[in-house]
C-alpha cells in the first residue's frame, strides 16, 4: 500500500461507520476496474458516505491528511476518470448510497435529487409525475446523475434538449476542504456573480464532489415516429439532417449515425438483432421524432424521408410500424459499445465538429489512417445530430499492450490533428479522464490551459481531487 496517514482509516470509520467502508480486497475490486476493463488500480479504501454531511466529513479528513480522492458514481465512464491509480494510496469515494430523490416540483418543472441516483430512476420519477427528463444514454440503467453532471454527459437527445449542463439548474458540492457549497437553486435566471455551477459541471471530480442537483424537467412526449435509413455516403446524411431539421423543427429528437462496418460489428456480436434494411449501404441513420401532441408525426417523417428518397439523398428507408420495431432499432444502436468490447480493442475518439465539417473530416481521416495502416478497421458512428462522432479504430483482441500504446499514439495524432484544424474538440461527451489527459495538454492553448490550472489550484490547493485525471 502507498503512503497512508496513520489515522486515516480510523478517522474515516468514525465519519461513516461500518456501512460506509469497504476494505476487503475482493469487495473493493469492482471499484478498482472500469466498465471497459481498460484501467485497473488499487484503492486504500472505498468510502460510501450516506449523505452530504458524511461526504463533507470525509473530505475534511482527506484534506487534513493530504489524501487523494477519486469520486465514483456508476463507474460506467469511458475515459478512466473514476479508476484509482496503482499506488494504493487513493481513496475511492462512491456516491451509490446517496440515492434519494428529495423533491419534485411540478409547477416549477424541477426535480431535486442526490448525486448517486441512477439516471433511469430519475427518468422514471419524472414519468410518474407525467413529466420528462430527456437525458438518455446506453448506460442509463447503471450511471448516476452525479457522473452525468461530472462528465457533462451527452447521449442521444442532445440535438433537441442539450447536454447534461443544459438540464441542470442548481448543484450542491462538497469542496476539497470539506466545506459545502449550497447552490441548490431552482432558478432559470440567476446572474448573481460568477457561474460556479457551470465550473463544476464537466470537472470530472477534479474540483469537488457533487452531492445533489436540481434538474430541469420537460413536458412528456406522447408520440414518436422512428425510422432507419441507408445512404451511400456520410455527406448525404449530413444533408438529410439539415432537411429534417427544417421540416420537423423541435420535433427532431435523435439523429444517430453508423457506418456499414459498425453495423456489421453489431450484427456479429450482439444477440437478437437483425439488419433493418435488406440491401447494403455505406452509412445508416436512426432517426426519431417526438411530440407532446399525438397527431401527424409519422406522416411528417414519412413525407421528409419520401422526399429524400426521391431526390436520391437516401437509398432505402424503414419506418417503424410498432413499438417492438422501434425497440429493435434502438437495440442495434445501443449494442455498439458492447460489440466493440467483444470484437477487439478500440482506440476511442470522442470528437465534436461543426456539423458542416463532418463529411470532410470523415474523408480526410479515413485517407490519413489508411495511409498509415492500410488494413485499419474504422468504427465510425455517433450522434451526428449534434456533431459528435465516436471515430474509433478497432484492433484485434490479442493486440499486445505495446502495440496498443504505439497505435493509440499514432491514431490520436492523425485524428486529433484533423479535428483541431477544423476547430473541433477532442473531448465531446465521455470526459478527458486519464485517456485524453495528455492530448488535452497537447491541444489546449497556453492561455486556456493556464486559466484551467489557476482554477484547479485555487479550488484544490492540496491537489487531492482525482489527481492524474483531466489536467
Ligand atoms: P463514473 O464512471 O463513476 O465517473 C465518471 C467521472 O465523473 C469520473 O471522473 C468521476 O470521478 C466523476 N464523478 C462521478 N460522480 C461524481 C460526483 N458525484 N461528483 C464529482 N465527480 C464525479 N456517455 C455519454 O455522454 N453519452 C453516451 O451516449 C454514452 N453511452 C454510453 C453507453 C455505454 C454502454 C456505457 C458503458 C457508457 C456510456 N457513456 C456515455 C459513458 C458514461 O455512461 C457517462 O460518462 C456517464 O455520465 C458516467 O456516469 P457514472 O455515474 O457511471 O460516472
Ligand atoms: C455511444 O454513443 C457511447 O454509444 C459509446 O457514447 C461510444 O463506444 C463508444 O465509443
Ligand atoms: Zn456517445
Amino acid at each position: 500500500m502507498g503512503h497512508l496517514h496513520p489515522d486515516l482509516l480510523q478517522r474515516l470509520h468514525a465519519a461513516v461507520g461500518d456501512a460506509g467502508l469497504v476494505s476487503d480486497s475482493q469487495a473493493k475490486a469492482p471499484y478498482e476496474t472500469d466498465w471497459l476493463k481498460k484501467w485497473t488500480g488499487r484503492s486504500s479504501i472505498v468510502v460510501r458516505p450516506a449523505d452530504t454531511a458524511q461526504t463533507a466529513a470525509v473530505m475534511r479528513i482527506c484534506h487534513e491528511t493530504h489524501t487523494p480522492v477519486v469520486t465514483q458514481g456508476g463507474n460506467t465512464g469511458m475515459s478512466g476518470g473514476a479508476t484509482p491509480d496503482g499506488s494504493g494510496a487513493q481513496v475511492v469515494l462512491s456516491t451509490v448510497r446517496m440515492n434519494a430523490i428529495r423533491a419534485l416540483d411540478p409547477l416549477n418543472d424541477t426535480l431535486t435529487c442526490e448525486a448517486g441516483v441512477l439516471l433511469a430512476n430519475i427518468q422514471a420519477a419524472a414519468q410518474a409525475a407525467d413529466r420528462f427528463f430527456p437525458l438518455s444514454l446506453g448506460a442509463e440503467g447503471s450511471c448516476t446523475i452525479g457522473g452525468n453532471l461530472a462528465t457533462n454527459a451527452g447521449g442521444i437527445a442532445v440535438l433537441r434538449y442539450g447536454n447534461t449542463r443544459e438540464l441542470a439548474l442548481g448543484l450542491e458540492v462538497v469542496l476539497p476542504d470539506g466545506r459545502v457549497w449550497d447552490g441548490l437553486r431552482a432558478l432559470r435566471k440567476d446572474n448573481a456573480g460568477y457561474d460556479l455551477r457551470d465550473l463544476f459541471i464537466g470537472s470530472e471530480g477534479t474540483l469537488g464532489v457533487i452531492t445533489a442537483a436540481v434538474l430541469k424537467l420537460h413536458p412528456r412526449p406522447v408520440a414518436r415516429a422512428t425510422a432507419w435509413v441507408g445512404a451511400r455516403a456520410i455527406d448525404a446524411l449530413v444533408g438529410l439532417l439539415a432537411q429534417l431539421r427544417a421540416a420537423c423543427g423541435e420535433r427532431l429528437v435523435a439523429f444517430e449515425m453508423m457506418s456499414a462496418e459498425s453495423l456489421a460489428l453489431i450484427l456479429a456480436h450482439v444477440t437478437d438483432v437483425r439488419p433493418p434494411l435488406a440491401g447494403a449501404h455505406a452509412f445508416h441513420a436512426l432517426i426519431e421524432l417526438a411530440d407532446t401532441q399525438g397527431d401527424g408525426l409519422a406522416a411528417l417523417l414519412e413525407g421528409g424521408l419520401g422526399d429524400a428518397l426521391e431526390q436520391g439523398t437516401v437509398q432505402d428507408v424503414a419506418l417503424s410500424v410498432s413499438g417492438a420495431q422501434t425497440q429493435s432499432f434502438w437495440k442495434i444502436r445501443e449494442g455498439i459499445a458492447q460489440a466493440q468490447m467483444r470484437a477487439g480493442k478500440a482506440v476511442k475518439h470522442d470528437i465534436a465538429l461543426p456539423i458542416s465539417a463532418i463529411a470532410a473530416f470523415a474523408h480526410e481521416a479515413e485517407a490519413a489512417l489508411r495511409a498509415a495502416q492500410p488494413d485499419v478497421r474504422i468504427i465510425n458512428f455517433g450522434h451526428l445530430g449534434d456533431g459528435n462522432l465516436h471515430y474509433n479504430v478497432l484492433l484485434p483482441l490479442d493486440t499486445t499492450p505495446e502495440v496498443l500504446a504505439a497505435s493509440t499514439a499514432q491514431f490520436n495524432r492523425i485524428v486529433h490533428d484533423i479535428v483541431a484544424a477544423a476547430n473541433g474538440s477532442i473531448s465531446a461527451e465521455h470526459g478527458v479522464g486519464q485517456l485524453r489527459r495528455d492530448e488535452l495538454r497537447h491541444y489546449k492553448s497556453e492561455v486556456e490551459f493556464d486559466l484551467m490550472m489557476r482554477i484547479k489550484q485555487s479550488l484544490d490547493p492540496n491537489q487531492i481531487m482525482n489527481p492524474g485525471k483531466l489536467i
